[in-house]
């Protein structure tokens, strides 16, 4: 269907893949806007009504209410909320309790992430998952940087997105830790963050309470290390020595991206969260950060 020119964003902002479109009161964005052009998908937000209220803001409008006109052609309006995280997901839509999944989130570009739903009153995304031994976590520089595993079983969420996700600075993390026979621990901390690649994913965490201990103390302040990138201060190479990529200082006090153990066997390369259960290895561990305002 042909229409009139796109006259609905009277004015507009580029930011990043996003522009940004404001008719009166209503805000909606318009995803990847170079591949609109050959079809590509728009999204609306804020406004259920978004169509309806065009319509009468745009007499010369001549697609259904499902589209919108853009470079003379009608383009179907996809009718999915944007949320900034997992924390806004159950702010605006509080059925989503409870509902832990893969969600698709905009806190600067578009990501799927998995939000845990249920601890706190949820609205966490989940950064680091280990439940069972399917996923290697001995891995390169790169795999670190991008993130891998299944992100309803095992995985991290990549250092590149950990740094997206944090540089507001505003934060905070949680770390439920379960043990090989069942006890339950968990540690928060009201502040964190981590630097972007050039300063080695340096981590900055503070502010703890819960009922593991403080384990990661220790790391504060500390750069991020591979078994190919040693950026620890010990003159060995811990990441090569406790089987992870961690934030590894001249040694650890907690290595969660360790060699997972099928049993509670006792060693500082297992995951493990020493000021809870020592050297045993924990046989579940799930990080994750939510927004703190
Ligand atoms: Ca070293």
């Amino acid at each position: 269907m042909v229409c009139n020119e796109f006259e609905l964003c009277r004015s507009v902002d580029w930011i990043r893949e996003k522009m940004i479109c404001r008719l009166n009161n209503t805000r909606f964005a318009i995803q990847k806007v170079s591949s609109l052009m050959t079809g590509g998908r728009i999204i609306h937000a804020d406004r259920e009504s978004f169509p309806k209220h065009l319509a009468s803001e745009c007499p010369k409008h001549t697609c259904t209410e499902d589209a919108i006109c853009l470079q003379g052609k009608c383009v179907p309006v996809l009718k999915e909320k944007i949320y900034k995280d997992c924390s806004d997901i159950v702010k605006r839509d509080p059925s989503k309790k409870g509902k832990d999944s893969v969600y698709v989130i905009y806190p600067d570009t578009r990501r799927e992430v998995f939000c845990e739903m249920t601890t706190d009153g949820g609205g966490w995304i989940v950064i680091q998952k280990r439940q069972d031994g399917d996923v290697d976590f001995y891995r390169t520089w790169i795999d670190y940087k991008h993130g891998f595993g299944n992100v309803s079983k095992n995985f991290w969420i990549g250092n590149d997105a950990i740094h997206a996700l944090t540089r507001d600075k505003n934060q905070e993390l949680r770390i439920n830790l379960q043990s090989f026979n069942g006890e339950k621990a968990y540690a928060v901390y009201s502040t964190f963050y981590i630097g972007d690649e050039n300063n080695k994913y340096r981590l900055t965490v503070s502010g703890y309470s819960g009922t593991a201990g403080d384990s990661l103390a220790y790391h504060n302040g500390v750069k991020f290390s591979t078994k190919d990138q040693d950026n620890d201060l010990s003159t060995r190479n811990c990441a090569m020595q406790f089987y992870g990529g961690w934030w590894y200082k001249d040694s650890h006090s907690t290595n969660l991206n360790g060699l997972y153990a099928q049993s509670a066997l006792s060693d500082w390369k297992y995951p493990i969260w020493n000021h809870w259960k020592r050297l045993e290895a924990l046989k579940q561990t799930k990080i994750m950060i939510r927004r703190k305002d």
